[in-house]
């Protein structure tokens, strides 16, 4: 499928970066196209996120039947999850099943981290090299690398001087972790910690959660699906994820809410429909009316909701105080899990307030914060990710005139639909910063990134251009649309890593687009205009 080049290097007509669900697809569908094409994986399978994240408890906070694969209704149907919200293993034996399926292993080189891309002007090639000492030449290079790829480890004082284990939820080993009788502790109470928690609970001799932000966490009732459900989704898989598309987030359409602000209607009508929700499980909990987070006094309502059911299930009340947040809903993401606030009726385990204190240091066999000092065999890091740019300028990618794209994007990422950086030609980013990404059903926004960007190249190549690549001033007007929707919402009120904030002397931009509809026919319009707002050669 590629050929060889006189300096010993590859040369394929296009070079993709991760072999997760984006980079799958990716390359499936430029085989598709009768093109040539090689991934390049750090790790040793395929999988991604699920490759990773391997900690006790870790499964997707989105629906199985909706965080499923768009594109083949035949592997869609052939495909049976147990579980509402499948676990990581099932999620990793799905992706090499597809990967095995659809014949991609052959093309995808693993234990491999790109370090560098060049686009060399001359020929128009990007060179590309990786820690293994490949060389390869392409006509594209796509990135396929994740949005929460890259863990980040706080630096704190004295970090070297504990003796126990140290485990990053993001890099957790691959052979697991035996906790059993351990003294641990863990840092951090976003999606990931949640999950941890009440998974190890029951094995540990004691747990100590530093807790510096209060999360909300709404129920996702996990369990079988059941069967009436399954069938009916298979009778008519298409409409299915049409329907999922039509939404904000790009699922949970069967919990679609009214287009009516919660101001105005009666309270009771509001709680009610909050009741449900919390019923029922899972991410769609702030759907319900059109303005949970658009307005505070509406989102304050959500708010006060989940507040009055952490102090109805944790019995300590100065715990359950602890474990209220005071930020608006959603603003930082809602995490979905269930016995998280159950945990902290556990007699052994115990919530640090570090919200004032941080952690000062590491004793060795001990973390000090507040005047206290907590004895641990093991701690566990559940600190997240340099999100949506971190796994991106992770790789020195040079492009025209010699600019890095770390000196392009010092003040922020810039873009075109999340796509297409000005000055970089024939590169594309898939669900990255620009784009709906982590705001949606990942899996649909991989699905329509990858036909675009694989309808783009066949396009190209069938008219024989040779260069696309976003206008400085279609990038500049992206970049204030993305904004211009984000500061309409309660998103930019607080420290989320939607932002930026996690990650010390990263600038501040709310990264996502909102809105996979409205983005979707965007793209879909920039299509039929010839891709207006490209520069075409
Ligand atoms: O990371 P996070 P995550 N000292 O950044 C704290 C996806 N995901 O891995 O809020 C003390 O959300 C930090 O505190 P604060 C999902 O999109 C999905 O949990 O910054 N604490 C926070 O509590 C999710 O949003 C799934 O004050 C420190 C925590 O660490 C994203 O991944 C499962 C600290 C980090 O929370 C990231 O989730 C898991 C410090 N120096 C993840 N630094 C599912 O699909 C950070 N913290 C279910």
């Amino acid at each position: 499928m590629h050929d060889e080049v006189h300096s010993g290097g590859l040369s394929v007509d296009v070079v993709i970066v991760g072999a997760g669900f984006a980079g799958l697809l990716m390359l499936h569908q430029i085989r598709r196209l009768g093109l040539s094409a090689l991934v390049y994986e750090r790790g040793s399978d395929v999988g991604g996120t699920w490759f990773w994240n391997r900690y006790p408890g870790a499964r997707c906070d989105t629906e199985s039947l909706e965080y499923s694969y768009q594109f083949s209704t035949e592997l869609f149907r052939e495909w049976k999850w147990s579980e509402r919200f499948a676990t990581q293993p099932e999620l990793l034996s799905y992706a090499q099943h597809v990967a095995q399926r659809f014949d991609l292993y052959a093309n995808i080189h693993f234990n491999s981290a790109v370090k560098k891309s060049h686009y060399d002007e001359k020929i128009r090639k990007w060179q590309t090299t990786t820690s293994s000492g490949e060389c390869i030449t392409s006509d594209f290079l796509i990135l396929a690398t994740g949005c929460l790829s890259t863990a980040h480890l706080p630096e704190i004082p004295e970090m070297d001087r504990f003796l126990g284990k140290v485990y990053h939820t993001g890099n957790w080993p691959k052979e697991g972790v035996d906790l059993t009788g351990q003294v641990v502790g863990i840092v951090g109470t976003g999606s990931s910690a949640i999950q941890v928690i009440p998974a190890i609970v029951p094995q540990l001799r004691h747990l100590y959660v530093f807790q510096r932000t209060a999360n909300y966490v709404v129920p996702a009732w996990n369990g079988r699906i059941p069967s009436e459900y399954e069938l009916s989704v298979m009778a008519d898989p298409a409409s299915f994820r049409r329907n999922n598309a039509t939404m904000i987030r790009a699922h949970g359409y069967r919990n679609r809410g009214k287009d009516l602000s919660a101001l105005s209607v009666p309270h009771e009508q509001v709680e009610r429909d909050l009741e449900r929700r919390w019923n029922t499980g899972g991410l769609n909990f702030l759907d319900g009316f059109n303005d949970l987070l658009t307005s505070t006094d509406a989102n304050r309502i959500a708010a006060e909701f989940v507040k009055a059911k952490i102090r109805k299930i944790v019995k300590n009340p100065v715990v359950s105080e602890l474990l209220c947040p005071r930020h608006p809903i959603g603003c930082k993401r809602v995490s979905v899990g269930d016995g998280y606030y159950e945990s902290f009726n556990a007699e052994n385990v115990t919530l640090v307030d570090i919200s004032q204190s941080g952690i000062q240091r590491l004793g060795e066999d001990s973390i000090e914060a507040g005047q206290s000092s907590y004895r641990c065999d093991s701690l566990i890091f559940a600190t997240g990710f340099d999100a949506m740019t971190g796994p991106i300028l992770s790789i020195n990618i040079i492009g025209r005139n010699g600019v890095t794209l770390r000196e392009k994007w010092r003040e922020g990422p810039r873009n075109y639909l999340g796509l297409s950086v000005s000055g970089f030609p024939n590169f594309f980013i898939m669900t990255g910063p620009g784009s709906p990404s982590v705001l949606t059903n990942m899996h649909v926004s991989i699905d329509q990134h990858a036909a675009w960007i694989s309808r783009c190249i066949n396009s190209m190549k069938t008219r024989q251009l040779t260069e696309i690549e976003a206008t400085e001033d279609s990038e500049s007007r992206w970049v204030d649309t993305v904004s211009q929707i984000a500061s309409n919402t309660i998103f930019p009120s607080c420290n989320s890593w939607y932002l930026g904030a996690n990650i010390p002397n990263k600038p501040r931009m709310f990264m996502p687009y909102i809105g996979f509809p409205s983005y979707e026919s965007k793209c879909k319009e920039i299509e039929e205009n010839n891709y207006s707002g490209f520069k075409l050669v």
